[in-house]
């Protein structure tokens, strides 16, 4: 599982806006667009309750610890989405307790395994992983105006990847799983079909074989270059939640605004949205 580093998150906050525009070039919908559409939610709707709905984000110390600018970024990134949200002002199990105190909505914490927000009122539990494969099928989606009955190929069958590939079986896609051990593909395949009223997916084991058949991928392996340069082709479609992202540089270029990438907006987006479902 990937952890973040300061580095990865430090432009975010003050590149909102200008990532918010990005995101309408490349998709037709803003960050919050993105998550509604992937949450199926009304985002009218959701715009008019988040303004009054409070989220504290509360820094965790245990294990490896804080991570410079984290809590201060999530906060960010539900603030420019219309929440009211604020770093909670103590950590650990006494931000917890101040949230409940305070009358807080709902909190956004995360430790070294899982990033989760939790609706104080509803119990409902959102996790980011999960969050982040769907928010970025949701935005593969939209980048291909409508994926029904389109191939896509998931890189890394982890808790995002299947996400995803649950995500966009549900909205018609026909899926491809890969990942670099077999069995966590074929592991993912078994409970993706055990989910009732999916469709169907195959697991591909020879990725230089797969790519020559796919031209919409959702690629999220925690590792870098595991997209070829070679096998970025001028239609190609690319959605990576993956950090660090698995498309080498000169893939970026190529793809422009045909590739989705980000380490944190979408995933928070998406979490803060179903908190609200
Ligand atoms: O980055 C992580 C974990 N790898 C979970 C990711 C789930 N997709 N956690 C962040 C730790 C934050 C830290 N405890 C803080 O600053 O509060």
């Amino acid at each position: 599982m990937t952890r973040l580093k300061e580095s990865d998150i430090s432009h975010i906050s003050s590149n909102l806006p200008a990532y918010d525009r990005e995101l309408s070039a490349k998709t037709g919908k803003t960050l919050l667009g993105i998550a509604c559409h992937a949450c199926r939610a009304d985002e009218m709707k959701i715009r008019e309750q988040a303004g009054t709905f409070s989220i504290q984000v509360v820094p965790v110390t245990a294990g490896q610890g804080i991570i410079g600018d984290f809590s201060q970024t999530v906060a960010a990134i539900l603030h420019f989405m219309g929440f009211k949200a604020r770093v909670s002002d103590r950590p650990d199990i006494s931000g917890i307790a101040a949230a409940f105190e305070q009358g807080a909505d709902a909190v956004m914490t995360a430790d070294d395994h899982r990033f989760v927000g939790i609706n104080l009122q509803t119990r409902t539990v959102s996790d980011n992983s999960r969050a982040t494969g769907r928010v970025f099928a949701g935005g593969l989606d939209l980048m291909a105006r409508g994926i029904k009955d389109k191939e896509v190929l998931v890189m890394g069958c982890g808790p995002v990847g299947e996400a995803a590939a649950k995500t966009l079986l549900s909205l018609g896609a026909r899926v491809g799983l890969y990942d670099l051990d077999p069995s966590a593909a074929h592991a993912s395949r078994q409970r993706l079909s055990d989910g009732a009223g999916r469709g169907t997916s195959m697991v591909e084991e020879n990725l230089d074989r797969a790519l020559l058949g796919y031209s919409h991928i959702l690629e999220a392996t925690p590792a870098e270059e595991s997209l070829p340069l070679e096998s970025i082709s001028d239609q190609m479609l690319v959605a990576a939640p993956g950090v660090p992202l698995g498309v080498p540089a000169k893939g970026c270029e190529i793809l422009g605004d045909r590739l989705l990438h980000d380490t944190l907006e979408l995933g928070v987006a998406a979490m803060a949205v179903s908190l609200l479902l």
